[in-house]
């Protein structure tokens, strides 16, 4: 049976291993109730900087999962491993190139019951993913669901990652993508900033992913943990 270790997410905080963090910093994010720490970032992650975050961040009991970008920073540990695809690229390098020569010759040693593909639309032209990856982000909320579609019913992937990465989202586009979803979890991350922001994007998306502000302003980001379970007890409340 495939794994779904992050199936109640509905917070978690993002971290990348090539952006320093203090110690008082990192305790105040894992004992904030926040559902999960994903590590990852789309530069500079290395094998040891990866180690180093993963046994700061087992100090505490919160779950934490690795986003396998490079097969150089393959971890092993963690609660769990999503392995990113960028549907809208036009070069297949980043939709499954990448991922297949990493696993050439290696496939059998791979922990498959805590791994989970993971479908992203990279919506922000400015983030460092749309320029690794060359993503086309400039979709339309028509083309974004299309997209939506085809990984959901077709790829059946478990988990659609819209990233806005550094700029806050078109909360009508992530509705618009949940509403046609049938089995996918959909994962929203980018520009969270407040609790208001953090409520609204938990009423679009099944999974809200808050990382740059942790940096920038860590007491802002910790609000954003209450904003976004509260948002989700409501929608309890009305279902
Ligand atoms: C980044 O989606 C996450 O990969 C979160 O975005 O850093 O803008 O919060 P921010």
């Amino acid at each position: 049976m495939l794994s779904s270790f992050y199936m109640n997410w509905q917070h978690v905080f993002k971290l990348d291993p090539d952006r320093p963090i203090g110690d008082e910093a990192l305790h105040e994010v894992c004992m904030s109730g926040t559902d999960a720490i994903l590590v990852g970032g789309s530069s500079g992650v290395t094998f040891d900087n990866t180690v180093d975050l993963l046994s700061r961040i087992r100090r505490y009991e919160v779950p934490c999962a690795l986003e396998l970008t490079d097969p150089d920073a393959a971890v092993p540990g963690f609660d769990g491993y999503f392995v990113p695809m960028v549907l809208n690229t036009p070069d297949s390098e980043w939709l499954i190139g990448r991922q297949a020569e990493a696993l050439t010759g290696f496939g059998h040693l791979m922990p498959w019951d805590l791994m989970a593909g993971e479908a992203y639309l990279v919506l922000n032209a400015d983030c460092t993913a749309a320029r690794v990856s060359g993503a086309q982000a400039d979709l339309s909320a028509e083309q974004a669901v299309a997209y939506a579609q085809l990984a959901d019913r077709l790829m059946r992937v478990p988990v659609l990652y819209l990233e806005y990465s550094g700029a806050y989202g078109d909360m009508a586009l992530v509705r618009s993508v949940r509403q046609s979803l049938q089995q996918a979890q959909l994962f929203y991350g980018g520009g969270i900033r407040t609790p208001e922001q953090a409520r609204e994007a938990a009423q679009a998306a099944h999974t809200v992913v808050v990382g740059n502000v942790v940096y920038d302003d860590l007491q802002a980001a910790l609000l954003t943990v209450p904003a976004v379970k509260s948002s989700a007890k409501e929608q309890d409340h009305v279902f």
